[in-house]
């Protein structure tokens, strides 16, 4: 069948199962927008700023496990994309990012708006392509939604000059993608699966450190039942944030530079560290030479590159964290049943005894003031009100930190936060990304404020998170919008915003209200069985300071054993990037 290139690449989409497309037009993608005002199936959301229409994309991606899909014109459209592109990179999440190009023929002619947007985008996505022939528009369309979501999850860029657009092709649709130079390994190896479970069965003082690629394989089940048979205490990363719940006994919250005392104390002192889709980042470990110093480190990870990457690992399972958890939970139920050697038996009470009591030594907490509100508080406020239900998004700061400490996840894609760029900016279109994908949900955005404020003016959006009294709820309130869609000749729609009067009211400020006096200590409403609220001196947070001379000291004096080398990273151990990196031009079927 002929039709357009534009229309290919919307119907291509369309089969690849996109509903939502984040963007902003221009002059180079203005064919798709034309062809998108008629076309059925497909939800445009129009941003303000293009980096928006990629952090969208995430928050589409990582909240519904489907591909992001986010469009934007060349040059400097392009060029304000990489953000968002670098980001989705560093969180392995999938999106597919298209940006519109000057014609072939012009291509290399420093022509209007034009960006080598291809070698721009190489070193921040997993894979680009730029279609030269629009023959190739399917083959690589359908490659670069596979490459997105296969193996360890990441942004691919697809650029498409104008005239590709324009032009009339046959639509070629291959029922299956086939690329020689990569195939992912999803099932762990046997024999390594089977040296973990005898450690895990064995060790005294065993730990599991999950993280991102937990939450990317939806292992969580799986996670839950190891956990539980073999008694093992669960950290998480701030990207791994709802893998587990944090309401189980068996919960040591966040670690690392933010994370708790006890999840940070147990690391260190454990004798086996399980690490689930984690990759040893630097705010988990600080000082490698030092980090759990006596344990025998088992990594399960679906990206070689990542293994024996920052930290020298003794069992490495290549492999994706569900099929691999699948395979290790009957791994340590056959060593069960062959052995459970008594003296492992006593030690893991022991073990278990003493992370409670550093819990109840050491429970994360703030100084209480009777004045002021603090964030910590407030973040335990829409924990308890919302009942660890909504979805939470931030932007980058202090306020991440409250909320990763505060908010007691129960459920995986549920977070949303810049962990590996730490981007500013990114809690507002992200939130604007998981409400497309979650209109039935509550999407509470905490932010900080700098690029908030930028944000808010631009989307002209508004969000207002409130506490209300007792049975009112925590409500995020949004104003329904209008994508604006201007295509070709066409008019657009315009953008309609309604509530515009209150806006002008109250100029659109975020705030939280919290009823005076409700729940705090001593006062009606507060309910003993929450959290302690930190009395002065009591509890303590884990923060920079605290690890640098306190807790750090404490472990530094603790680490009597061997020191574990640093890890030299040679460049061939950075992430693959597909092997050769065949860029462009052609898809990599041929
Ligand atoms: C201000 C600030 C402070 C921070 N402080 C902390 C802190 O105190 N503690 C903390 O934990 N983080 C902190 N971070 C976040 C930190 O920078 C890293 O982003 C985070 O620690 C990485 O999490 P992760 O190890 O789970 O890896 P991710 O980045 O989530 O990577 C996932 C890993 O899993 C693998 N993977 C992906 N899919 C699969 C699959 N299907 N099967 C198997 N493996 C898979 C990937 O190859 C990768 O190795 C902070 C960030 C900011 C901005
Ligand atoms: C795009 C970008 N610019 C700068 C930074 C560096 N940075 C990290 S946190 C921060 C301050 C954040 O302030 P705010 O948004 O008010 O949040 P708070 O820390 O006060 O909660 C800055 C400037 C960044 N992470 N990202």
């Amino acid at each position: 069948m002929r039709m357009s290139g534009a229309r290919i690449v919307l119907e291509c989409l369309k089969r690849e199962g996109v509903d939502v497309l984040f963007g902003l037009p221009g002059g180079a993608v203005l064919p798709i927008y034309d062809a998108l005002y008629d076309f059925q199936g497909i939800r445009h959301i129009l941003v303000r700023q293009e980096a928006a229409a990629g952090h969208a994309a995430e928050g589409y991606a990582r909240t519904t496990g489907k591909v992001g899909a986010c469009l934007v014109t060349s040059g400097p459209a392009a060029t304000n994309l990489v953000t968002a592109l670098q980001d989705a990179y560093m969180d392995s999440i999938p999106i597919v990012a298209f940006t519109g190009q000057v014609p072939t023929h012009l291509i290399g002619n420093d022509a209007f708006q034009e960006a080598d947007n291809v070698g721009i985008t190489r070193s921040c996505t997993k894979h680009n392509f730029l279609v030269k022939d629009g023959k190739d528009l399917g083959p690589i369309i359908r490659e670069a939604f596979h490459i997105a979501a296969t193996g360890r999850p990441g942004p691919v860029h697809v650029d498409l000059p104008k005239d590709v657009l324009v032009k009339e092709w046959e639509l070629v649709w291959p029922e299956k993608v086939q690329l020689r130079s990569y195939n992912p390994t999803y099932d762990g190896h046997p024999g390594q699966i089977k040296r973990a479970a005898k450690l895990l069965v064995r060790a005294r003082k065993p730990v599991l450190y999950v993280g991102g690629g937990t939450i990317s394989s939806d292992a969580s089940a799986e996670l839950l039942e190891l956990a539980e048979l073999t008694q093992i205490p669960v950290t998480q990363t701030l990207m791994g944030l709802g893998a587990f719940p944090m309401e189980h006994p068996l919960s040591l919250d966040m670690l690392g530079m933010h994370g708790s005392y006890y999840a940070n104390m147990a690391v260190h002192h454990s004798d086996v560290l399980v690490a689930v889709g984690a990759r040893f980042d630097d705010r988990v470990t600080g000082r490698v030479d030092a980090f759990a110093p006596n344990a025998e480190i088992v990594h399960i990870d679906i990206d070689p590159s990542s293994i024996s990457k920052n930290i020298q690992v003794h069992v490495p399972i290549v492999g994706d964290c569900r099929r691999v958890l699948r395979a290790l939970v009957d791994a340590v139920r056959e060593e069960m049943r062959n052995d459970t050697p008594s003296l492992a038996h006593e030690a893991r009470k022991q073990w278990l005894a003493q992370i409670a009591e550093w819990k109840a030594r050491h429970p994360l907490g703030y100084a209480w003031d009777d004045e002021l509100i603090k964030p910590q508080y407030v973040m335990q406020e829409i924990s308890n009100l919302t009942r660890g239900e909504a979805m939470i998004i931030t932007g980058v700061g202090q306020h991440q930190m409250w909320a990763a400490q505060y908010y007691r996840f129960k459920h995986p894609r549920r977070w949303c936060t810049s962990g590996g760029l730490g981007t500013m900016g990114y809690g507002l279109p992200t939130a604007m990304g998981v409400a497309a994908a979650h209109p039935d949900r509550l999407v509470v955005n905490v932010d900080g404020g700098h690029h908030l404020q930028g944000a808010v003016l631009r989307h002209r959006l508004r969000a207002e998170p409130r506490l209300r009294q007792a049975g009112r709820g925590l409500r995020l309130r949004r104003d329904p919008r209008e994508q604006a869609v201007r295509g070709g000749a066409r008019a657009g729609e315009g953008v309609r915003h309604a509530g515009a009067r209150r806006r002008r009211r109250g100029g659109g400020q975020v705030g939280v209200r919290v009823p005076d006096g409700a729940g705090r200590r001593g006062q009606p409403g507060h309910d003993p069985r929450k959290p302690d609220r930190g009395r002065e001196g009591q509890g303590r947070e884990v923060a920079d300071g605290v690890l640098d001379d306190q807790w750090w000291r404490a472990a530094k004096a603790h680490d009597r054993g061997p020191r574990r080398e640093q890890v030299r990273r040679p460049l061939a151990r950075r992430r693959p990037l597909l092997g050769a990196r065949l860029q462009h031009r052609e898809p990599l079927g041929r």
